[in-house]
């Protein structure tokens, strides 16, 4: 497999694996994970071909590591990023004092007046690194990076999460913990 080869399996089984596993009639347990044998054979009706030990380097050298494999890699699943219910047991935990939130102009506004909202997906993506959510809101136009005082947050009783391959998470953002001078 080459990158441009690699990239494209990754880009289907993060479609199938966060957000639609219906188009290949994928079953997702209630904490996301999907089994190998049926995905590598499902994959196929959508024009997806890849073996067990090619999705193993998908998965191993994923830029981001988006997914992850069970114990036995039986099973597989997104660590995080889904828009379909699944529970993926996070703990609650102890962010750093600051998070970044990278998003772009158009949703400012609403921002402003409703602090972050999860939107389509089951939590609010923060990161560690400015640059990772300067990448982040790169994706959508010139990039505005957000910076969120999570420690105080969760001082006060909101949820932080960790997920495996390190994305922070949370479920709302109220605009009094939200820093705009970076804007
Ligand atoms: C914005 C990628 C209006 C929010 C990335 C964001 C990330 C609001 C968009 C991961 C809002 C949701 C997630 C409000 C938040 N009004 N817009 N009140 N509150 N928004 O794609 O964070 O490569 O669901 O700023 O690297 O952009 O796929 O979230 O712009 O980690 O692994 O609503 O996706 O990871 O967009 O990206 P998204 P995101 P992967």
């Amino acid at each position: 497999m080459n990158d441009k080869e690699k990239k494209h399996i990754s880009k289907f089984l993060s479609l199938v694996l966060r957000h639609q596993p219906e188009i290949i009639n994928l079953i997702l347990d209630e904490n996301g994970w999907a089994l190998v044998d049926e995905l590598i054979e499902k994959s196929k009706s959508e024009k997806v071909y890849f073996d067990k030990l090619q999705l193993d380097e998908i998965v191993f050298t994923n830029d981001k590591q988006r997914f992850a494999f069970n114990d036995d890699k039986s099973k597989i699943r997104a660590s995080q990023g889904h828009s379909v219910q699944v529970d993926l047991l996070y703990k609650n935990t102890e962010p750093p004092s600051i998070l970044f939130h990278g998003t772009t102009h158009e949703f400012m506004e609403s921002i402003k007046q409703n602090g972050l909202l999860k939107m389509a997906r089951q939590h609010i993506h923060l990161s560690v690194e400015k640059d990772t959510a300067t990448k982040v809101g790169s994706r959508k136009g010139k990039p505005i990076i957000l910076s969120v005082n999570a420690l105080e947050m969760y001082n006060k009783g909101y949820e932080f999460y960790l997920s495996e391959n390190k994305v922070w998470l949370t479920n709302f953002v109220p605009v009094e913990f939200i820093n705009f001078n970076n804007e």
